[in-house]
């Protein structure tokens, strides 16, 4: 029947409006329709979007609309079909208004700008390869290195009480740590980002706190007579051994200490066997509350939204219920690796967009798929994700991954990378470092990122700089870049050509990500944007964005 081979419901992500558009979307079993129709006033033939290995999808893309009643008409081997009776209004996602002409920049504080001169360090884990003193008092000097490049947003990593120069082990959510300035140099930081309309979103780490938590050393000392044996998801008391605190407190060097501390059991869980990090029991309503007052007190004092740390190891109903007791402009991002789509909608405005990022890596890094592979990756995401997309923490790089430029290894490539990214639909991130071609360090792993910030302008890749910084302004001054549907008009090999589309504003953007030149085709409509020539000739690993009303 009709309703084995093709699937629709009026729901998110198959009926939906963003900004000027409304999207209808149809699922059928793959290789079963020819060709398919939406069946409105008019009958409209619809673009087939993506496949995987079940099925197609087709997609209209029409004029926003409050109602809708429709049906389909599917034109399969066998002849053609009437599918579906429908009336409803497409649905639409709340997301704080703010984020779409925003591009992120993600700053480690340790690893940015020292200002202060003396700081109070308190007890200390050297971890990777340290603690660089770096402070929020040095954000705020560096401000205007911000502005210069135009970003207007801010994503640091944990800037709480804590041992490590990562800072994902708290031990106060209530205080900023010491080491970076302390609550006082918080509130300048937020006064000037304020000054100059940059937002500001901070790390929130609530999968584990640190061991050295006091809620946690309760549990060690008191075991199951601590009133917070319930915030944690103990195993079997006591937590730890005699001997795993003897270690703790010895004075071995800090190496073999740790060494010797990851052989020691613990019952309790934690974060990847991180003895350090011990899991919250999210089941608990009082953990609930806690999170709730953490996330709002910072809001309160000028925080503008949050990332949430490993939110794919909490249950996705905690975050229906933060979603639900957050202001409505607190942008909300959650760490999810893999399909976000249980915890987008009604959880998350958006996830650090993990399925996008090994997309670019085939694409861009590995060279194992080709234009027509990345397209199709790229319209399934969009199937999956429909409208979420649009406010999406989208980067290349991170302080988890290996910088994009080592992973390329060369700056025509990454600008190509970039210059998709600042161009695709989501909110696009840069880490610090990436604006002066700044290369990873020897430091194993997923740490190799952190490189201490570079400041002296002689080391700065110039060409790196000036063309991120066009990027970002392009990007900032198009509602098409922001809010626009995306149209790819042509994806083979190594060339990617699109078109971004609001209202009557577009943005043609031709990417040649191979080492042969070609020529792209410039429609009409972006020809005076083009000198006027119907033909561009590309050089080899170059791109192009035409600007234009259309
Ligand atoms: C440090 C070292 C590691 C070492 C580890 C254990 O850097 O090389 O393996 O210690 O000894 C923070 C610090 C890290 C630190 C870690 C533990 O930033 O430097 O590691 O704490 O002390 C998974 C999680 C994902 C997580 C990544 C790192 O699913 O949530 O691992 N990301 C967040 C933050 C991190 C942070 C933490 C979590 C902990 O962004 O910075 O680490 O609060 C595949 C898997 C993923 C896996 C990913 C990376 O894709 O599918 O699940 O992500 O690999 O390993």
């Amino acid at each position: 029947s009709a309703g084995d081979d093709f699937y629709h419901e009026p729901a998110l992500a198959y009926l939906y409006s963003f900004a000027d558009r409304t999207h209808v979307l149809l699922r059928t079993v793959k290789g079963k329709a020819i060709s398919t129709y939406l069946i409105t006033d008019e009958r409209i033939e619809m673009r087939k979007k993506a496949s995987d290995e079940l099925f197609d999808y087709f997609e209209a893309v029409l004029p926003r609309t409050e109602e809708l009643s429709y049906g389909f008409e599917i034109e399969t081997g066998e002849g053609t079909i009437e599918y579906g009776n429908f009336t409803a209004e497409p649905r639409e996602l709340q997301v704080p208004r703010w984020i779409f002409n925003r591009v992120f920049y993600q700053i480690m504080p340790d690893r940015f700008e020292r200002d202060m001169i003396k700081k109070p360090r308190g007890r200390i884990i050297e971890t990777g390869l340290g603690h660089h003193g770096g402070d929020l008092a040095g954000i705020v000097k560096r401000l205007g290195h911000l502005e210069g490049l135009g970003v207007n947003a801010l994503y640091l990593t944990p800037i709480f009480e804590s041992m490590t120069y990562h800072g994902y082990d708290i031990v106060d959510y209530f205080k900023v740590a010491g080491k970076f300035g302390g609550n006082e140099a918080f509130g300048e930081l937020a006064r000037e980002l304020k000054r100059r309309d940059i937002k500001l979103i901070l790390d929130g780490v609530f999968h584990h706190t640190s061991f050295f938590h006091s809620y946690f050393q309760d549990v060690v000392k008191k075991g199951g007579e601590s009133r917070y044996r319930d915030f944690y998801r103990i195993l079997k008391f006591p937590v730890v051994s005699k001997d795993f605190l003897r270690v703790l407190d010895s004075n071995e060097p800090p190496e073999r200490k740790y060494k010797g501390l990851k052989e020691l059991h613990q019952n309790y869980e934690n974060f990847f066997s991180v003895w350090l990090m011990p899991r919250l029991n999210h089941d608990n309503p009082q953990v609930r509350e806690f999170i709730v007052s953490v996330m709002k007190h910072w809001l309160e004092e000028g925080a503008d939204g949050w990332r949430l740390d490993v939110a794919h190891g909490v249950p996705p109903e905690l975050w229906r219920e933060v979603r639900e007791r957050m202001p409505e402009d607190a942008y909300l991002v959650g760490e999810v690796m893999d399909d976000a789509r249980l915890w987008l909608f009604d959880k998350f405005h958006g996830t650090m967009n993990y399925p996008l990022y090994e997309a670019i890596l085939r694409f861009f890094v590995r060279g194992e798929i080709s234009a027509e592979e990345f397209l199709n990756w790229l319209e399934l995401l969009s199937t999956y994700y429909g409208p979420a997309e649009y406010s999406m923490y989208n980067f290349l790089d991170n302080h988890d991954v290996e910088r994009f430029l080592d992973l390329v290894g060369d700056e025509r490539r990454y600008l190509c990378a970039l210059a998709f990214l600042m161009t695709y639909k989501g909110i696009p991130a840069l880490f610090y470092g990436d604006e002066i071609g700044l290369r990873g360090i020897g430091a194993s792993g997923m740490e190799s990122s952190r490189t201490p910030m570079k400041w002296g302008k002689e080391t700065w890749n110039t060409k790196i700089l000036r063309v991120t910084k066009a990027l970002i302004r392009l990007r900032r001054k198009s509602k098409a870049l922001q809010l626009g549907e995306f149209r790819p008009l042509e994806f083979k090999g190594g060339l990617l050509l699109y078109e971004r589309v609001y209202q009557n504003e577009g943005v043609l953007v031709g990417i040649n990500y191979s080492d042969v030149p070609t020529a792209i085709q410039i429609p009409e409509a972006y020809r005076p944007a083009a000198d006027g020539v119907s033909f561009l000739k590309m050089k080899p690993w170059s791109f192009v964005a035409l600007a234009s009303t259309i």
